[in-house]
C-alpha cells in the first residue's frame, strides 16, 4: 500500500543487487514518482519505466548536489559501492568511491537537511574479532580494503551524526541472496552463483572452501531490515554505529545440501581461490541482538525458506530467458 507523505527519495546505485529491489520496493510504498534512481551505468530493465531514472557518478558532487536541489529530495539511499573482490583487485578505487561517495553525500545532507541510508558489511571485521556470535561491540580490525572503507564509513557517519545532528542510519549487511538481479564482486557471491550453476548444468564449483561458514541473508529480509530502519522513530537508532544484522549462517557443503533435496543429483566441487583469505577473515555468525531490542528487527526467511523460494523464482526467470 502506498503512504501518503512528502519524501522524495533518491537511491544511488540503483541498478546494482540491492538497488533494483530496494528502488522498486520503495517506489511500492511511496510512489513511484517519489523514488529518483540513479546509477553510473545505464538504467536497470529490472526498474525500467517504473519511475524516474537519472545517470549519476556518486562521487559526482556537483551533479549531485544539482539533482537533490531540484528534486527537492528528503532521503538518499547511497548504495555505490566496490565490494570486498573487486576492492581488493583494485583497493585505490575502492577506497575512492566507498570513501569519496560517501563524504560528499554527508556534506550535502547536513546543507539539505536530508536523512541518509548508507550500507555498511560484516567485512568491517578482521581475523582478530570473535568469530561466532560476534557482538556489536567487538574488535574490529579489517584486513580487505573494502572492510576499512565501510568501518571508516561507520566513524564518520556516527561523527556527522554527533557533530551535526545528521539523521544517518546503517546496518552491517551479510552476504545478501537474490534472484532478481546478479551480485557484483563480493566473496559471499558464491552463495547466488551456486543456484544458477545448480539451476543450469546441475554443476558448481565453488571458490569457498566446503566448511567455510559465512553469515548470510535472503534479500527480502535485508530490503525490509533497510525499510525498516529507514522508518523507525529516531530515538529507537540509538546506535549512528550501523547495527549488526543477521539471519542464516550456512557453509558452501550446507548449502549445497539443501538444493540436493530439491536437486538430487546436484553436484558441488570446492576450488577455493583469492576470496578464501577475505571469507577466513571474517565472522562466522552475527549477534544481532542490539539491532532486534532497539528497532524490532526480526529476520524471516532461515536456509531451508531461502533456497525453496531462490530455486523456484530462479527457474521461472531461467526459463523466460
Ligand atoms: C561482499 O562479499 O563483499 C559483500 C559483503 C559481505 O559486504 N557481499
Amino acid at each position: 500500500m502506498q503512504e501518503k507523505n512528502n519524501e522524495k527519495i533518491l537511491v544511488i546505485g540503483a541498478c546494482g543487487q540491492i538497488g533494483v529491489e530496494l528502488t522498486a520496493a520503495l517506489r511500492a510504498k511511496y510512489g513511484n514518482e517519489n523514488v529518483v534512481a540513479s546509477d553510473i551505468r545505464e538504467e536497470s530493465k529490472l526498474i525500467k519505466g517504473t519511475g524516474p531514472f537519472v545517470i549519476l557518478d556518486a562521487m559526482d558532487a556537483e551533479a549531485t548536489r544539482n539533482l537533490v536541489k531540484k528534486e527537492k529530495i528528503t532521503t538518499i539511499y547511497l548504495l555505490a559501492a566496490l565490494l570486498s573482490a573487486t576492492g581488493e583487485k583494485n583497493p585505490k578505487l575502492a577506497w575512492e568511491l566507498n570513501m569519496g561517495s560517501l563524504r560528499q553525500i554527508l556534506d550535502l545532507c547536513v546543507d539539505e537537511k536530508i536523512k541518509l541510508f548508507w550500507p555498511s558489511s560484516i567485512a568491517v571485521f578482521g581475523p582478530t574479532t570473535p568469530r561466532e556470535n560476534t557482538p556489536q561491540r567487538t574488535v574490529v580490525e579489517p584486513t580487505t580494503m573494502y572492510g576499512i572503507t565501510k568501518y571508516t564509513g561507520e566513524l564518520l557517519c556516527q561523527y556527522y551524526n554527533r557533530r551535526f545532528g545528521l539523521d544517518v542510519r546503517s546496518v552491517r549487511y551479510p552476504g545478501l541472496i537474490s534472484w532478481k538481479s546478479p551480485p557484483g564482486g563480493g566473496t559471499t557471491d558464491y552463495a547466488v552463483e551456486i543456484f544458477y550453476g545448480a539451476i543450469k548444468e546441475k554443476t558448481y564449483t565453488s571458490f569457498l572452501s566446503e566448511n567455510t561458514y559465512l553469515p548470510m541473508m535472503y534479500m527480502d529480509d535485508a530490503i525490509r531490515a533497510t525499510i525498516e530502519i529507514m522508518e523507525a522513530p529516531a530515538e529507537k537508532i540509538k546506535s549512528r554505529i550501523a547495527y549488526n544484522l543477521s539471519a542464516i549462517s550456512f557453509s558452501p557443503k550446507e548449502i549445497a545440501e539443501s538444493i540436493k533435496s530439491q536437486i538430487p543429483d546436484f553436484k558441488i566441487s570446492y576450488a577455493p581461490d583469492f576470496h578464501q583469505p577475505i571469507a577466513d577473515s571474517w565472522p562466522q555468525s552475527i549477534d544481532d541482538s542490539v539491532a532486534r531490542a532497539d528497532w524490532g528487527w526480526k529476520h524471516e526467511y532461515d536456509l531451508e525458506k531461502m533456497v525453496a523460494d531462490m530455486l523456484k523464482n530462479l527457474k521461472e526467470k531461467l526459463k523466460k530467458g
